[in-house]
């Protein structure tokens, strides 16, 4: 079943999980092992082909994501990007309006330098049904420049939001140039194969209030308007992590085909605040997933009873954690699948 095929559900909700690929999974972890740079496994396509379709191998999911990151494209437009095992990314940071000349902007280079995610989603295609979606994927502008101005993770990303204090309309180009940049990437993607986009905004609620429209609702509004219009046929999916109170206007403003919920906003409101003109997925506490059973189940009802009669596609509030039994997932697969019995 493809994850936009139920316009009114009962039984049969589609699922798929975020980070349905990665380290929960010890056969992933076994692959991993053949390349110890995780850019490097990354670009190599076969390893990223298989590392899409191990989760599909064990659990019947309704949609693959391509196995790649979204600091690709930091790393396509040359800024450094290393990972560090154990520890996260880590980027050489943008800490002054010049250091935006050091990227290459120039569009024609950087999608050379995607083109291996670009044949390994062409590769997932050719082994996957025609039932099972395929899911292309971008971080956000905001959660991008997090990455690329902190140099790496953090709790607050204070570089970032100082940066945009202090340089502001430095801050506003990166956010106009990078949308420009993911926008000809998810159509690079639609391309290779992808059959369905989900932009990643991890780090939304984050964002100081004064920057909100420039920052978050602007660049989503443009790209959700640009895909309904130029590619009717392929749903994007946006996941403004975390905005909580947003939601309304977000919705109104932003028009989202697709809605991707976190575990703290009430299910319930969002099945009647939300028109069901946009799909709802989510949004499961991925720490409920890690203790399963009754737990688990319990949990899942409530979503299963909140968007029942809403287009609605089972995932999670954020991606499976590392300590998930792989049989809490496939448990819950099954319950999903037999409508929360
Ligand atoms: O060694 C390893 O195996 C590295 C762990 C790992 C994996 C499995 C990283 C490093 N990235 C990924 C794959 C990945 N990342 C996928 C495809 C897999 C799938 O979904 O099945 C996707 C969609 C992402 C997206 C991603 N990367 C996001 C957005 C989603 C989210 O989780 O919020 C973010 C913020 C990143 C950055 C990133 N990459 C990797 C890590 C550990 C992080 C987070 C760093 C931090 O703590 O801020």
């Amino acid at each position: 079943m493809g994850l936009f095929s139920n316009p009114k559900t009962g039984g049969g909700v589609p699922i798929w999980f975020m980070r349905q690929a990665g380290r929960y999974l010890p056969e992933y972890r076994a692959l991993r092992a053949k390349k110890p740079d995780f850019l490097t496994f990354c670009e190599t396509p076969d390893l990223a082909i298989e590392a899409t379709l191990q989760p599909l191998n064990r659990f019947p999911l309704d949609a693959a994501v391509i196995f790649s990151d979204i600091l690709i494209v930091p790393h396509a437009l040359g800024q450094r990007v290393d990972f560090i095992n154990g520890t996260g990314p880590r980027l050489s940071p943008l800490t002054m309006p010049s250091d935006i000349d050091t990227l290459m902007w120039d569009l024609d280079t950087v999608k050379t330098r995607w083109k291996p995610t670009l044949e390994a989603l062409t590769g997932v295609r050719s082994q996957i049904g025609a039932a099972t979606d395929l899911i292309g994927f971008v971080g956000a502008p905001w959660t991008l420049l997090c990455y690329m101005i902190d140099g790496g993770g953090s709790k607050t990303f204070s570089k970032t939001k100082q940066f945009a204090h202090r340089y502001p309309g430095a801050f506003q180009d990166l956010i106009t140039r990078l949308t420009h940049i993911l926008i000809a990437y998810l159509e690079d993607q639609i391309a290779a194969g992808a059959t369905v986009l989900q932009v990643f905004d991890s780090w939304a609620s984050l964002i100081p209030h004064p920057l909100i429209k420039s920052v978050l609702m602007d660049p989503h509004r443009h790209i959700s308007l640009y895909f309904q219009e130029k590619h009717p046929n392929v749903p994007v999916i946006f996941f403004p992590r975390g905005i909580g109170g947003y939601l309304e206007p977000y919705v109104d403003y932003v028009k989202p085909r697709a809605l991707s919920i976190d575990e703290m906003v009430d299910p319930f409101w969002v099945s009647s605040h939300v028109p069901d003109t946009v799909t709802i997925q989510g949004g499961l506490d991925p720490n409920v997933v890690v203790v399963g059973g009754a737990a688990m189940e319990n949990a899942a009802r409530v979503y299963l009873n909140a968007f029942c009669g809403h287009p609605f596609i089972f995932n999670l509030g954020h991606g499976l954690l590392p300590e998930t039994p792989p049989e809490n997932v496939a448990a819950l697969v099954d319950f999903v699948q037999k409508g929360g019995m």
